[in-house]
């Protein structure tokens, strides 16, 4: 489904005057905002393909009613929140979960919502119907050499696909690991792991990259294989340039220091990208910016000062990707939610007065650091997020539109009340 432009149009001339205010007001605050709006305009956020449905936890699923069935209507769906914020410029794939069978077809649909695909994503955490050899006691560590052959093939063909639909990165995720004390042999299983991902590493393009991503726990809940930044970035430095580390925000320990890792990960040319959430507890896969903001927004003050001391592109070197799940909001509604999250905590570090904060910090004013980062923080920015929007053809209040077009119900209209999507 997409929205004709004349209708985003008419809604933000209806909306124009309260926030050309709010722009106004804001503008003559902080002063000149371009650089700022331009650089958000830029910034592009990848959407996942099994994050467009109902998700759920092993205590049930709840149905929303019109989700995608299909990889076009996940296509579709994703075209349509890049219609209404215009940062969600790309869609990550799942494989199996969502495998083209027409790789042109996908493609040409894909740019006709103006989407690329971003990094794939292969699953040796789940045994599919017909597999030979089970991955329930792992895949890329395991103790049988044919099982890791088996999940070293399957990520290969990924990367085959990935090149088929023009997506420049692999994610590897690793479920591997033990639930008991004395079941696995740590330093068997990093070594499995390593000369596995070497394999893999040796069939990436030139151009590729390949994100390692950590997570302390689950489904292994006594050690994983992949546990941390530690690990990730061993496995990383011991492959080679083309292999990066990955943040899922909801992979730490509770009270990790998420911020300080990226900042030391950015410092060692090994962070590869991030999968945006919140959780208060565990991986919870909640909205980004809906339990800590400040956290988001500390993410981002240490991403834009480690680029900018790199000279890298805010919007091109790193892989910028969600990863949720979504037990009670609708989908749609929670990723555009998400985005707007995100573009806030990056345009909030944008505003941090970088100068004055080294000037504190070099007189250990800690009490005067904290006020200038805290300016920034609580300065609203939304009207800057909206002005980027409407100069990128954008809806200035996307979510409102997408209500008040009643765009769930026509989904339900057309695909049914009960359709499912692949997925979490
Ligand atoms: C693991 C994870 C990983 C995906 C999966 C859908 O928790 O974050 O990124 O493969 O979720
Ligand atoms: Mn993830």
């Amino acid at each position: 489904m997409s929205i004709d432009k004349n209708i985003i149009a008419s809604e933000n001339e209806s909306l124009h005057q309260q926030h050309t205010k709010k722009l106004d007001f804001l503008q003559s605050e902080i002063g000149n905002t371009q650089a700022i709006i331009e650089k958000i305009a830029a910034f592009q956020i990848g959407i996942p393909s099994w994050a467009l449905g109902a998700g759920g936890t092993r205590f049930g699923r709840f149905s929303f009613g019109g989700a995608p069935r299909n990889i076009e209507e996940k296509i579709a769906d994703v075209g349509l929140l890049h219609q209404l914020n215009r940062n969600s410029g790309s869609i990550s794939l799942h494989i199996p979960w969502d495998i083209p069978n027409d790789y042109d077809k996908i493609k040409a649909l894909a740019a006709e919502h103006q989407l690329k695909f971003d990094a794939v994503n292969s699953n040796t955490f789940q045994d599919q119907p017909g597999q030979a050899l089970s991955y329930k006691f792992g895949s890329l560590q395991h103790v049988d050499v044919a099982v890791r052959k088996q999940a070293i093939d399957h990520n290969i063909d990924v990367i085959k696909q990935g090149i088929a639909l023009g997506s420049k990165a692999l994610t590897v995720w690793l479920a591997d690991g033990s639930c008991f004390p004395g079941q696995l042999n740590f330093r068997k299983a990093y070594q499995n792991t390593l000369d596995s991902l070497q394999q893999i590493y040796e069939a990436l393009p030139d151009d590729w990259k390949v994100f390692i991503e950590y997570k302390a726990y689950e489904p292994n809940f006594y050690s994983t294989t992949v546990a941390d930044w530690g690990q990730s970035l061993s496995y990383a430095n011991k492959l080679g340039d083309k292999a990066y580390t990955l943040v899922d925000l909801g992979h730490h320990l509770p009270n990790a220091n998420i911020e300080q890792i990226v900042s030391l990960l950015l410092m060692e040319r090994k962070l590869g990208g991030f999968h945006f959430n919140d959780s208060k507890y565990g991986d919870d896969d909640l909205t980004a910016g809906s339990i800590k903001p400040y956290q988001l927004f500390l993410i981002f003050k240490e991403l834009v000062e480690g680029m900018d001391a790199r000279g890298m592109n805010h919007a091109t070197d790193l892989g910028w990707m969600i990863d949720a799940s979504h037990n009670v909001k609708d989908p749609l509604e929670d990723l555009l939610q998400s985005v707007e999250a995100i573009m806030l905590a990056y345009a909030q570090a944008l505003l941090v007065d970088k100068k004055a904060l080294d000037d504190a910090q070099q007189l250990n004013d800690t009490a005067k650091c904290q006020e200038i980062l805290q300016a920034a923080f609580r300065t609203d920015l939304r009207p800057l997020v909206a002005e980027a929007r409407l100069r990128s053809g954008g809806a200035l209040n996307p979510l409102e539109l997408y209500r008040k077009l009643n765009i769930r119900k026509k989904l339900i209209k057309e695909r049914g009340a009960d359709s499912v999507a692949t997925g979490l």
